[in-house]
């Protein structure tokens, strides 16, 4: 793959965008590789995925706007479409994703982070959905996904006038859970991934189906949602152990994803 890297570490998974020369903007090759990356996961050996940027500079500095700059109505479109696929599948994949934001996150690299189940990111990340002033819309879901995490006051306020706005600020509207360190950032995002792996796989996923399905729901439905998935963790070996090694006052020995 020559714009996206993967790897594993124990039951995490690294995806690392990497056009470090365009700041990590997603043109279509990159969508492409992202895509097929993300294919590629084994979610049934993998229980959490860090998603990165190569470089110090940028978590990914938007779409490519050289690439954009001459679509027609019908391939604009069509771009907005393959990106939002590609978000979209991110998003629901049944295992959680964090993004690390280690840099620059406009536009699409802001949309895509927005994507990811969590975000933290380091002291030098700059958030912003710039697209009013290159004359477009946010098209990879920022006008959606930004009103639903920090409200649709806010929301507005960064898309109508496309300011980009610091680290410090990020985390004070709720877009990013931490900030850290630059140099402490993959370690942070990497404890975090683990921290979450080593809980029950399924138990996991149903906690993340709830919340992402039930938001689109109303509350007596969303209710229903959640007993649904909290009555299929039973019976598995996982609530199984889980149960008993506090009953026996001792550690679970290992969630096995059954
Ligand atoms: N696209 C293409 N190249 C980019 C890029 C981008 N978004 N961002 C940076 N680069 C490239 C620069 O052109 C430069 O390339 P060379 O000139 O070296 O060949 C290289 O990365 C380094 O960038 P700079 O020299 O500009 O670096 P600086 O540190 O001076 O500035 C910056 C960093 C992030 C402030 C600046 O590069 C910048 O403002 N970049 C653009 C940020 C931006 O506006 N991003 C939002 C893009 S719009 C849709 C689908 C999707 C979207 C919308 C609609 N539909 C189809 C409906 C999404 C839109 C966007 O994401």
């Amino acid at each position: 793959m020559e714009f996206v890297t993967y790897e594993t570490e124990g039951q995490v998974g690294i995806i690392t965008i990497n056009r470090p020369k365009a700041l990590n903007a997603l043109n279509s090759a990159v969508l492409n590789d992202l895509n097929a990356v993300i294919d590629g996961v084994d979610t049934n050996e993998v229980r959490c995925l860090i998603l990165t940027g190569a470089g110090e500079k940028s978590f990914v500095a938007g779409a490519d706007i050289g690439e954009m700059s001459t679509l027609t109505k019908e391939e604009g479109e069509a771009f907005g479409k393959k990106g939002n696929d590609i978000f979209r599948k991110l998003e629901t994949l049944p295992i959680p994703v964090i993004a690390a934001v280690n840099g620059f996150a406009l536009g699409g690299g802001c949309e895509i982070s927005m994507s990811c189940d969590i975000r933290i990111c380091s002291d030098n990340a700059v958030f912003g959905q710039p697209e009013v002033g290159l004359g477009i819309t946010p098209g990879f879901g920022g006008t959606q996904r930004l009103a639903r995490l920090v409200g649709p006051g806010m929301a507005k306020q960064m898309i109508y006038t496309a300011r980009n706005i610091k680290a410090d600020e990020a985390l004070r509207i709720g877009l990013v859970n931490a900030v850290y360190p630059q140099t402490e950032l993959m370690d942070a995002a990497k404890k975090m991934a683990a921290g979450i792996a080593k809980n029950a796989p399924i138990a996991v996923r149903n906690c993340k189906k709830a919340i992402n399905e039930g938001l689109d729901l109303d509350m007596d439905k969303a209710i229903e949602l959640e007993e649904k998935l909290f009555g299929d963790c039973f019976e598995s070996y996982d609530q199984q152990e889980g149960m008993k090694a506090f009953l026996e006052k001792r550690k679970v020995e290992a969630f096995l994803n059954k």
